[in-house]
């Protein structure tokens, strides 16, 4: 077997149950599909500590099923390794972006790439919203932005 080398993504949010546990499923199902899913590590986590343990949201996990994904993630909040082991940390806001920024001052040796998922948006909508407080359609343009932004960043590293 020829030798591949491993490639690290880690999407972020705000609580890991809305937004970054769909940007994982997607991503996870696109590097399947391309057969690439082998030379990655796929997670996703939280700038909080708020949901740690729970399951998605369940308008998250009816959005990805109605496009024939599945999801088993349960929340976790990023933690200092994340920074160390991780060559790529995407995140959906501002908010989450400036709070990733702070933690990674604190870590001796912060390698990832710190970036927003949706700068990889070929239709360039940088900011993926919290779809929280939002309506089940909220959740598909969520989708619909993962789809695009992790289909291009994908191409990039393949
Ligand atoms: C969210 C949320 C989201 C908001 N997932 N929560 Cl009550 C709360 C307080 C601190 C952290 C988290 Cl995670 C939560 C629960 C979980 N996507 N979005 N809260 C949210 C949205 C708009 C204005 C204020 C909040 C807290």
């Amino acid at each position: 077997m020829a030798a591949t080398q491993t490639k690290s993504v880690l999407f972020v949010c705000l609580g890991n149950i809305c937004r970054s546990p769909i940007a994982e499923a997607v991503f996870r199902k696109m590097a399947t599909d391309a057969g690439a899913v082998d030379k990655w590590v796929i997670d996703s986590g939280a700038t909080s500590d708020w949901n740690i343990g729970s399951s998605p949201d369940a308008r998250g996990v009816a959005c990805l099923r109605s496009h024939d994904i599945e999801t088993s993630h349960r929340a976790r909040q990023v933690t200092k390794d994340d920074f160390m082991s991780f060559e790529y940390i995407l995140c959906m806001d501002e908010s989450n972006l400036s709070d990733l920024n702070r933690k990674a001052k604190s870590v001796e040796n912060s390698q990832a790439k710190i970036e927003l998922l949706g700068s990889y948006d070929p239709l360039k909508q940088r900011i993926i919203k919290d779809p929280y407080y939002g309506s089940d359609d909220d959740f598909e343009k969520v989708y619909e932005q993962c789809v695009r932004c992790c289909k291009a960043f994908l191409e990039m590293n393949s």
